[in-house]
């Protein structure tokens, strides 16, 4: 940081001496807000998986690291999902609570998405959890999360869930599906790692890019399994697969979404553009003389791959750190 920020090395000798004896005295250090600032947007940066890097140094970063009740804890996501939601145009942001492995962090949450839906196949194992603890039965899981120990549940409130009804212009009948998305997807149960330190309770969030929700999360034989009733929405002939249905279906479906968003003024990139941003991305990069790491086989979108550019390169799939990590299942 202190090197990309061009600190002169006094300051960063002196704040290395002061690390060394928080840690000699209590076994661990804390960030300054500018290190906590810094390290969250460059483990955006960092994430090989991720297309939407080009943003990287925009991300918003709440630091709630001060808090320890539990109604302010819950507020805090509440809050996250207001400010990152804002009525639509949505803001990349990350809010970090007190630090932690998930196993000693004093607020936990075990939701992989702050948003998820009760009838998502992906939501199962959770939802089980979740009936466990309450009798609750409303289409959006509650927050499940550990504080002082105990496992608990909280219900978002609803009026702070922005959902988009999916339509598409040219074919009224889809409507009739009444498929529905919500509007950010909030990443939750990732360890934020920084300079040695693990942040177990971090969720983060940006926008969809459209095949996210079409091509994924409507279409999977695993998840909604959508593929042949969209198909019929679209009047398409499914006597057999050379009729190309399957994948006229899927590119109707990317088209409603992306379109739906817009109408319902929530922001969302096409894979088209979210390629182009990452190709910037990469040229920034470069320029500033890093080398980028990325996952190819996430980095491509699932639809039309070969038409954009990160097909037809290769990636270094190498971790740097700061980055985001998924928590062992066995840790809360
Ligand atoms: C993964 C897009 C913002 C960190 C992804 C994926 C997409 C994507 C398409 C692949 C997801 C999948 O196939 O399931 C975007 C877009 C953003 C954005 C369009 C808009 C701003 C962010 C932000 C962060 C982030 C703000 C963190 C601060 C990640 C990480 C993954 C990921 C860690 C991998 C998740 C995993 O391994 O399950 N992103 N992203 N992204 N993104 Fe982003
Ligand atoms: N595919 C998942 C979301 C994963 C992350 N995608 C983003 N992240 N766009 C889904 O719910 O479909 N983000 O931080 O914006």
């Amino acid at each position: 940081m202190h090197r990309e920020l061009n600190i002169p090395y006094t300051i960063t000798a002196e704040r290395l001496h002061s690390i060394e004896s928080e840690i000699k005295a209590t076994g661990t250090y804390h960030h300054t807000f500018e290190e906590l600032d810094y390290g969250a947007k460059v483990a955006w940066r960092n994430s090989n998986r991720c297309i939407g890097r080009l943003f990287w140094d925009k991300l918003h970063v709440l630091d709630k690291r001060h808090l320890t009740a539990e109604e302010e804890l819950l507020d805090a996501v509440v809050h996250h999902i207001d400010y990152a939601t804002n009525s639509g145009k949505i803001r990349p942001t990350i809010t970090i609570f007190p630090q932690g492995k998930a196993a000693d962090a004093p607020f936990v949450i075990v939701n992989d998405q702050l948003v998820r839906y009760a009838d998502d196949p992906i939501a199962g194992p959770l939802k089980q959890q979740v009936e466990r603890l309450t009798a609750d039965r409303s289409h959006i899981l509650p927050l499940l999360y550990r504080y002082d120990g105990e496992l608990k549940t909280f219900e978002i409130p609803a009026d702070v869930i922005m959902e988009v009804p999916l339509v598409h212009p040219a074919y009224p009948a889809f409507s009739k599906l009444n498929l529905t998305w919500y509007a950010v997807p909030m990443i939750s149960a990732m360890d934020l790692r920084i300079g040695g330190i693990t942040y177990s309770c971090a969720p983060f969030n940006g926008w969809y890019m459209e095949s996210e929700i079409a091509s994924r999360n409507l279409l999977d034989t695993y998840r909604y399994d959508l593929l042949e009733q969209i198909a019929d929405t679209f009047q398409l002939d499914r006597s057999t697969t050379v009729t190309y249905w399957r994948d006229k279906a899927l590119v109707e479906l990317n088209y409603a979404v992306y379109h739906s968003f817009k109408t319902a003024g929530v922001s969302i990139v096409d894979h088209y553009t979210a390629s182009r941003q990452f190709e910037k991305f990469e040229q920034n990069e470069l320029a500033e003389g890093r080398k980028v790491t990325g996952d190819w086989t996430w980095l491509i979108p699932p639809i039309s791959p070969s038409l954009v550019h990160n097909f037809h390169k290769g990636y270094d799939n190498t971790y740097n750190n700061p980055n985001f990590y998924y928590r062992s299942k066995k840790s809360c």
